[in-house]
């Protein structure tokens, strides 16, 4: 038989830094001359997170339309695809963001029906400090409903391990206090600290993931009628579209015209962000620009420093309001950038919608007992 794959998944809510971690450990792991495949997700077509994944240079697998919970098969015939092409040591796989209950659905049928094949790493979640502090801290102004919140709460009620994403912005101070909140949400669960933009506290997240042992085990009692409704006061879109001019403009002034212009029409009507990534592409170039929440600066995570007269654009957002108004706020910050640039935008396909009411594929109401 053929050596196993290592499967190793990382939840987390939307914009915790999953795409960014995920990129770090699939270098890591080629260095140490292992071959990776990586699967992303959505619920719908036009990943940011493929495009930005692929442009690194890594194999990935995309399962594009719904969560892996709910398109199970999906998930392991595209692990099947990225397995004939180049066969993986590690498959790295990022669920959506607004997604929970995860060891239910895809960790333990991973193991019942596929343990030989897939052995399972710790189920890892990144806390995202943003929406944490509000959340966790019980803050009466948290952006999202409770109902959302909940979901964010039961997404570290079934991890493994946990880690403070972006220490390297915090203060120890606040470091310390997301440790406690934690603390006191799940007192059992190992927690670590990181920086996946920098890689400080990186070998500590490896080593733990090396671990071998029964994992997976934490099945959520979860009311599906609170999770669908949480899931659904997210609007969500996907866009992409052409970008063109007679003369160069700057790409990187272009995603960060969206994102800015987004963040402050968002702020006007006061609706939360979950996640605002937008990316360009142009031949050999390619730059993220990315929002993680009202209350954090927008960012170009990625500079393409490119200067061209067309280029490839793709918009998700993940924000707490309709899809329509979503929408109408997407295409309104597409064109007052491109008028500011003097260029001109070409829409060529939008997706908007809230997330639909999760129906897993599998759903395991009892930890798999390896026989
Ligand atoms: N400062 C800092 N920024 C980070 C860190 N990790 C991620 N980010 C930034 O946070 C933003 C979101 O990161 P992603 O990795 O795309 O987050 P994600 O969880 O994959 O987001 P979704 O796929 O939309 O749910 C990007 O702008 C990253 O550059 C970190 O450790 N420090
Ligand atoms: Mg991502």
């Amino acid at each position: 038989m053929a050596s196993p794959m290592r499967f190793i998944m990382i939840g987390g809510f939307l914009g915790a830094g999953k795409t960014t971690t995920i990129a770090r450990l699939a270098a890591t792991y080629q260095s140490r001359g292992q071959k990776v495949g990586i699967v992303t997700n959505d619920q719908a077509v036009d990943l940011v997170d493929t495009h930005t994944l692929r442009r690194q240079g890594f194999d990935v697998g995309e399962v594009a339309g719904a969560c892996f919970c709910c398109n199970f098969n999906q998930l392991t015939e595209t692990v099947a695809a990225l397995e004939k092409e180049n066969r993986p040591d590690v498959v790295l796989a990022e669920p959506v963001g607004s997604c929970t209950d995860l060891v239910a659905t895809v960790m333990q049928p991973l193991m019942h029906l596929f343990g030989e094949k897939f052995p399972v790493a710790p189920y890892r979640v990144i806390l995202k400090p943003s929406h944490g502090r509000r959340i966790l801290g019980g803050k009466k102004r948290a952006g999202f409903s409770p109902k959302a919140a909940h979901i964010f709460k039961k997404q570290l009620e079934e991890a493994d391990f946990l880690i403070i994403n972006r220490i390297d912005e915090l203060e120890p101070t606040e470091i310390q206090e997301l440790q406690q909140l934690l603390e006191e949400e799940t007192p059992d669960t190992p927690k670590l600290r990181l920086s996946a933009k920098t890689g400080n506290g990186f070998e500590a997240l490896v080593e733990m993931l090396d671990k071998q042992g029964i994992f997976g085990q934490r099945i959520l009692d979860l009311d599906y009628d609170i999770y669908a409704e949480g899931e659904a006061e997210l609007g969500w879109l996907n866009s992409s579209l052409r970008v063109t001019s007679d003369v160069p403009y700057s790409l990187d002034d272009v995603l960060m015209g969206i994102v800015t212009r987004l963040k402050t029409k968002l702020a006007e009507a006061d609706v939360e962000t979950a996640h605002l990534k937008t990316i360009g592409l142009w031949e050999g170039f390619h730059g993220v620009a990315n929002l993680v929440s009202s209350d954090t600066p927008a960012e170009l995570s990625l500079p393409s420093s490119c200067e061209t007269k067309t280029a490839d654009v793709v918009v998700n957002a993940r924000v707490a309001t309709s899809p329509e108004f979503l929408r109408e706020q997407v295409e309104a910050a597409v064109r007052e950038t491109c008028d500011a640039v003097g260029a001109t935008p070409e829409f060529r396909q939008t997706q908007s919608f809230r997330p639909g009411r999760p129906v897993p594929t599998h759903r395991y109401s009892q930890a798999y007992d390896g026989k």
